[in-house]
């Protein structure tokens, strides 16, 4: 094991960037590929354009075999390079030169999943972050910018489709059953977008013209068996180019557009410059195997690599610690795709669950850092909900200070300067500066600073004056390495109610007359800031943080009234969900601190609550999707963030208490929903069919949760009936919790009729690893023996054991000494083949600073066992040592 020193000295610091010595002005590389043995053929030719007068070349490379090195067609012995374990050392180069290396690697040993690999019979790369210096050697970095030439060369049965990167060039057969392929990608890329697939696949084709007139053909490859699950992809990848031309003036570039699904692959997808891979997830659906949100996840997913052909290709990052500015950005651009399908509301309310139930935690965690960082060990570590959503937050706080048509004034000067560049956060923000005139100066923080700031606001109405003053007060915790905090510049959408929940004028004092509109921006720059509001008749009642105007959390002294008022009538959907939140976890943690003994509970609160859950259970007019986020209970995972001291298992008592009351109360009100919502007829997907799905469902679990007879059997008759998978997994996931026969036959029901559906047996394992039911340890135990599991495909990790540790709370922590030392036994044996997924496995221990103190104890002692593990790689070593370093 790297001793902690050598782990140090190994780290990448921002503040040791330096531009590279030579570019490259072109590359031209050749593959004669097979599973076993693949030989790679680099002719790159090299400029020298650095200062330093140096005219040595480091070379990454990682894990190859060199064969040959030629410099201007000079072969080169041993003693005219240097070879270690990161690269290779040229020395005495000319100022222009051509270099050709030849390289072996074999795919089929390639477990990592990064560079070129091997899986189900198929080729294809993974070159993001740094997969390409494991094909051949080279100037691995965002920074180094060329034209790439690839021709694959394989056996023609074997491997009948060869693509790579931009347009094909060229296509020859070959003697003894071989072909080969030439594509061309015009484009200057950087290494980790350069991608090549090879294998027996079928393709579902269709085209796009551009606004200014260009045909694009696009492509979606799967294995021949799928070619029937692709049509929602490509109707997604469609809806995403027309958007990009509509909402950022964006057009594509190529002549072609492609997607390769494949089955082994670490995470969601990448987006190659015109070859994008996918996990086969993201792309295959049918309405008998994919859930509307499955198919909501495809459309975003598809949508977000397609937008990276702008943010991130054409521009893309000069250092890995600039990764927010194509992911940060990306997924802002996602979001707001998203939110024009789905609606703004829905979109927003499901953004800010997704920051504050992973983002904040990750902030207030032993991993938390910086969105754009100073240092890494591991740079695919970094991949995190931080860099990519809290780094969105940013970029939509933008978006708000500048307002709609200069944030797209904005990015038009953004995409327009740079391209073709590889640069820097700063540039993008320096874009929104010349567009608007504004300055950014102390907003820049939120890029450099981590931790989730904490905003208290105190309401003060005088009812003499008429006026209301907010005090504001902001404050940010300490992080890892960063003691001290500034003031950050918050933008704050604000609103007033009366208490009948009508939305008052809002007029700030020194102002002649009240603002048009309901929602009041607001920007908080100092420590404490009070602003007043005036011509205010009656006492108003504050809507805060409308639209999740910033990552915050925000404290406010909160009558419960006032709460249940905003949570069934305000009008802001995403300040109406937030109350609502807060009053769940008022009573959760009242209830929890009593041992649910109802007497010691104050029992307006319990009255209050439950009337307005009710209220808005019985609501007839409510947009069914909203009505689903308004009833759903916070997490046990977001209960414990909050660092009460209550134990978890008296808040994981209560929570269930409370919900079965309102389920067993309210049977009758969910059974008329639920009925309600039936939709005869064929399966559809549109987002407000499966709105109604989603409360039908919803329903369904609170009738479950009341353990009635009839619900049950409705349940199961839901199950057997159903020909989509929304309806047949709400229906397994409400039984999938209680104590009952049904819950057993609904499993192997389940099982039997859809482990032959593309994901189907990944659905059966999660539904199982997330059940509440107390036997889950042991099940999850014994599925890992099951042929549904496969500890090789990342999927299979992701649903059983990451699900288990990160979404299962209640039995993952569960006190009898055996889960955590089970899940790092696990974690060693996955570093030993693929190091990302036992790394994403290390992060389910992230959470201990919410847990009691027994439980760290453990889970440190557990993070001991892999520390102290030989041949540890870099990724888990990294965030093992991270994870330690957090106060017992
Ligand atoms: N850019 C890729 C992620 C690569 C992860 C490398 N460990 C997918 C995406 O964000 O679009
Ligand atoms: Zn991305």
């Amino acid at each position: 094991m790297a001793t902690q020193e050598t782990r140090l000295l190994q780290k990448t610091y921002l503040k040791d960037y330096q531009s590279p010595d030579y570019l490259v002005k072109q590359l031209n590389l050749s593959f004669d590929l097979s599973l076993a043995t693949t030989l790679v053929t680099a002719k790159t030719c090299f400029r020298r354009i650095g200062l330093s007068g140096s005219k040595d070349l480091f070379l990454h490379g990682d894990d190859l075999k060199l064969l040959s090195v030629k410099v201007d067609q000079q072969l080169l012995t041993a003693k005219d390079y240097q070879l270690n374990s990161d690269g290779l050392h040229l020395r005495n180069l000319p100022d222009e030169f051509t270099l050709e290396i030849i390289t072996e690697i074999h795919p089929k040993q390639n477990t990592q999943l990064s560079g070129l690999y091997g899986a189900d019979g198929l080729l294809c790369t993974q070159c993001e972050a740094q997969g390409f210096r494991r094909i051949t050697f080279y100037l691995d970095r965002p920074d180094v910018m060329t034209v790439f030439t690839t021709t694959l060369i394989a056996d023609l049965k074997q491997f009948p489709v060869l693509l790579a990167n931009g347009n094909c060039i060229d296509k020859q057969i070959l003697s003894e059953g071989r072909h080969s392929v030439t594509w061309q990608d015009p484009f200057k890329k950087p290494a980790y977008l350069f991608a090549l697939v090879a294998g027996n696949l079928v393709a579902v084709e269709d085209y796009f013209v551009t606004r200014s007139n260009k045909l694009v053909t696009l492509k979606i490859y799967v294995e021949p068996q799928n070619i029937d699950y692709c049509a929602h992809a490509l109707q997604s990848l469609k809806k995403a180019m027309l958007w990009d031309e509509q909402a950022y003036d964006r057009e594509y570039d190529l002549d072609i557009y492609m997607i390769v699904a494949v089955n082994s692959f670490n995470m969601g997808a990448m987006e190659n410059k015109g070859l994008n891979i996918f996990n086969a997830k993201y792309i295959l659906a049918r309405p008998e195997s994919a859930t509307d949100s499955d198919l909501e996840a495809i459309e975003a997913v598809v949508a977000h690599e397609y937008f990276h052909n702008w943010s991130g290709n054409r521009i893309t990052c000069r250092d890995w610690f600039q990764l927010s500015l194509k992911e940060g950005l990306t997924v802002f651009r996602e979001q707001h795709f998203v939110a024009d399908q789905l609606g703004y509301d829905a979109a927003l309310i499901k953004q800010a669950g997704l920051i504050r139930t992973l983002q904040f935690p990750e902030d207030a965690g032993p991993l938390a850092h910086p969105v754009r960082p100073e240092s890494y060990l591991e740079i695919d570590n970094f991949y995190t909900m931080t860099v990519y959503e809290k780094g969105a937050e940013i970029i939509r706080m933008m978006h708000t200070l500048l307002g709609k048509e200069l944030f797209k004034k904005a990015m038009n000067h953004y995409f327009t300067t740079y391209d073709g560049q590889a640069v820097t956060i700063e540039e993008l923000v320096k874009s929104m500066e010349v567009a608007s005139g504004l300055n950014l100066e102390q907003f820049r923080l939120w890029y450099f600073q981590a931790g989730t700031p904490r905003v208290t606001v105190v309401a003060a109405y005088d009812e003499k004056s008429q006026s209301l003053k907010l005090k504001f007060k902001q404050s940010c915790p300490s992080t890892p390495q960063q003691p001290d905090k500034k003031p950050l510049h918050i933008p704050l959408q604000v609103g007033l109610l009366t208490v009948k929940g009508q939305a008052m004028a809002l007029q700030l004092k020194g102002e002649a007359n009240s603002m048009p509109g309901v929602t009041r921006l607001l920007e908080l720059k100092n420590t404490e800031e009070t602003f007043e509001f005036i011509s205010l008749k009656e006492r108003p009642i504050l809507s805060v943080l409308r639209d999740f105007s910033a990552p915050i959390i925000i404290e406010r002294t909160n009558i419960v009234d006032d709460m249940a008022l905003l949570w069934q009538h305000d009008p802001n959907g995403v300040a109406r969900y937030d109350a609502g939140q807060e009053l769940y976890l008022k009573i959760i943690l009242a209830m929890a601190a009593n041992n649910c003994s109802p007497e010691k509970i104050p029992e307006n609160l319990v009255e209050v609550f439950c009337s307005a859950f009710k209220y808005i259970a019985k609501d007839k007019t409510l947009e069914p999707n909203l009505k689903c986020e308004l009833l759903s209970f916070p997490s046990l995972n977001y209960l414990l963030d909050q660092k009460s001291g209550i134990s978890l298992e008296a808040l994981a008592l209560a929570r269930s208490f409370l919900k079965k009351r309102l389920a067993t109360e309210l049977l009758t009100v969910f059974h008329e929903i639920y009925l309600e919502m039936l939709q005869p007829g064929t399966y559809r997907y549109t987002p407000n069919l499966a709105s109604m799905r989603r409360l039908k469902n919803l329903a369904l679990y609170y009738m479950v949760g009341s353990e009635d007879e009839a619900a049950l059997k409705t349940a199961m008759l839901q199950l057997k009936s159903a020909s989509n998978m929304t309806d047949k997994l709400g229906a397994l996931s409400a039984l999938s919790h209680i104590e009952s026969p049904y819950r057993l036959a609904a499993l192997d029901y389940f099982y039997e009729t859809n482990q032959h559906l593309p994901f189907g047996s990944d659905k059966w394992l999660a539904v199982q690893a997330q059940s509440e039911h107390p036997d889950t340890f042991k099940t999850v135990q014994a599925l890992c023996q099951h042929p549904a599991f496969d500890m090789k495909v990342p999927n299979k990790v992701y649903s059983l054991l990451v699900n288990f540790a990160a979404n299962n709370p209640l039995r993952f922590h569960q006190l009898d000494g055996q889960v955590y030392p089970w899940v790092a036994d696990w974690i060693i044996k996955i570093d030993g083949f693929n190091p990302q997924v036992a790394a994403r496995l290390v992060k389910t221990f992230a959470r201990l600073h919410t847990l009691d103190a027994i439980r760290v104890q453990s889970i440190k002692h557990a993070l001991k066992s892999i520390e102290t593990t030989k041949n540890l790689s870099k990724d888990v070593a990294e965030l093992v040592e991270n994870l330690s370093i957090m106060p017992a």
